[in-house]
């Protein structure tokens, strides 16, 4: 007779609450606020380990995705004060940082061209003097020299500003920025929702209503977004859950978020160096846990550049299915954080073989997450 996952649990002696998640997860039932936070609580790794990988087996039997994308980081230049950034650089030292023409950017493009590339992310500090215009008239000259390019930029927290220096609605500004050729936000700025939180690690940027009712704009407009949660520093479990839970409540309203990115706190160079980074292990758990919990979210990412290839490859073991980017080495902000990662590029061929080392199977995918190609296991 074949014993179901929940009946090895129960030999296993596993504690009565756990059971009964267990029990939920393999009837794919949703778990509470209370049982995700008992899981972080009292779920040891192998336990939430298998419970993750049963969903994203059923899921996404063993498929891993990647995409074929560059970064374009406008500046590091920022009006805000975020302790954990190691980035950016404020008004009044701006020749410290950089601040990119349109120009230099369409350089950026132009390096690209002839190459395989399906999308560019762009994303970077919040510059009081790059307004609306400035970007819309960058997003338009991307589009106009390449069309097949999806363009992803801009958090909720450049866009609060754009709109505000705009004085324009949201509504507004998103349609001037889907008008010019936007198709999907990145997950950024997001950090954790709750104020007690948000406050001590980045106040003076847009709150966590803020950032949620920007996503749920973008989504009504059609577009989709991707979410984040910064972890692993000063906040508590109940944080993670509560930011976890709000973006699962939009979720059932919009569905337009594609993908959930746990990102784990880096300690170098920033005002929170004295705290030291998650384990391996916390970080595995944070993925697994977000798995089981995010049960409307189809796509967890585990972004490699900031995490270290190894632990994003053993996160495919803990329900991650999507390992970003090929990237190549035009993001800084894991870099000047102290991510291993210094030049963060990884060609289709090596990520495939991390992919395929651990037996699962490599699939490009566009920013929908439409398969373009599968990458059978080489030698
Ligand atoms: O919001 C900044 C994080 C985010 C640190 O949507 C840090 O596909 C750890 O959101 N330690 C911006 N994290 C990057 C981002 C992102 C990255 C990749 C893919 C996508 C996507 C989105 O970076 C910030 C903040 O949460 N961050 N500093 C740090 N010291
Ligand atoms: Fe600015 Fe973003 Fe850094 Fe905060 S995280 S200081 S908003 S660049």
């Amino acid at each position: 007779m074949v014993m179901n996952m929940t009946g090895i649990f129960r030999m296993a002696d596993t504690d009565v609450q756990l059971l009964s998640i267990a029990e939920k997860v393999y009837n794919r039932e949703r778990i509470s606020e209370e049982e995700g936070l008992a899981l972080f609580e009292k779920g040891e790794l192998s336990f939430l380990g298998a419970l993750a990988n049963y969903i994203s087996n059923d899921l996404h039997k063993n498929k891993v995705y990647f995409n074929r994308n560059f970064h374009i980081e406008p500046t590091n230049v920022c009006v805000f004060t975020c302790n954990f950034c190691s980035y950016s650089r404020q008004y009044k030292h701006r020749d410290e940082g950089w601040e990119l023409s349109i120009e230099q950017m369409m350089d950026i493009v132009r390096k690209y061209d002839g190459q395989p590339v399906t999308e560019v992310h762009i994303v970077g500090g919040v510059h009081p003097k790059m307004n609306l215009e400035f970007f819309c008239e960058l997003l338009s000259r991307i589009k106009a020299h390449r069309p097949d390019l999806h363009l992803k930029g801009f958090t909720a927290v450049e866009l609060d500003y754009m709109f505000r220096k705009a004085k324009l609605t949201i509504e507004e500004g998103m349609q001037k920025l889907k008008d010019a050729g936007l198709q999907s936000l990145p997950g950024g700025g997001a950090e954790i929702f709750a104020p007690e939180v948000r406050n001590i690690i980045c106040a003076d940027k847009v709150d966590g209503d803020g950032w949620l009712h920007i996503h749920q704009t973008a989504h009504s407009l059609g577009m989709h977004s991707n979410a984040t949660m910064l972890y692993g520093h000063v906040e508590q479990y109940k944080h993670r859950i509560d930011h976890m839970s709000r973006l699962r409540a939009l979720q059932d309203i919009t569905g337009g978020f594609n993908c959930f990115i746990p990102l784990k706190f880096r300690n170098a160079g920033n005002d929170m160096s004295h705290i030291s980074e998650s384990t391996i292990t916390e970080d595995l758990r944070m993925y697994a846990i977000a798995r089981i919990f995010m049960d409307n979210f189809r796509n967890l990412k585990a972004y490699w550049p900031m995490l270290g290839r190894q632990t994003a490859q053993l996160s495919l073991s803990f329900g991650v299915n999507d390992l970003d980017g090929t990237i190549d080495d035009t993001t800084k902000i894991y870099s000047m954080a102290g991510s291993e990662e210094q030049t963060p590029s990884m060609s289709t061929e090596e990520l495939c073989d991390l992919i395929t080392a651990v037996g699962r199977t490599p699939v490009e995918r566009d920013t929908l997450y439409n398969e373009l190609k599968t990458y059978e296991a080489t030698a």
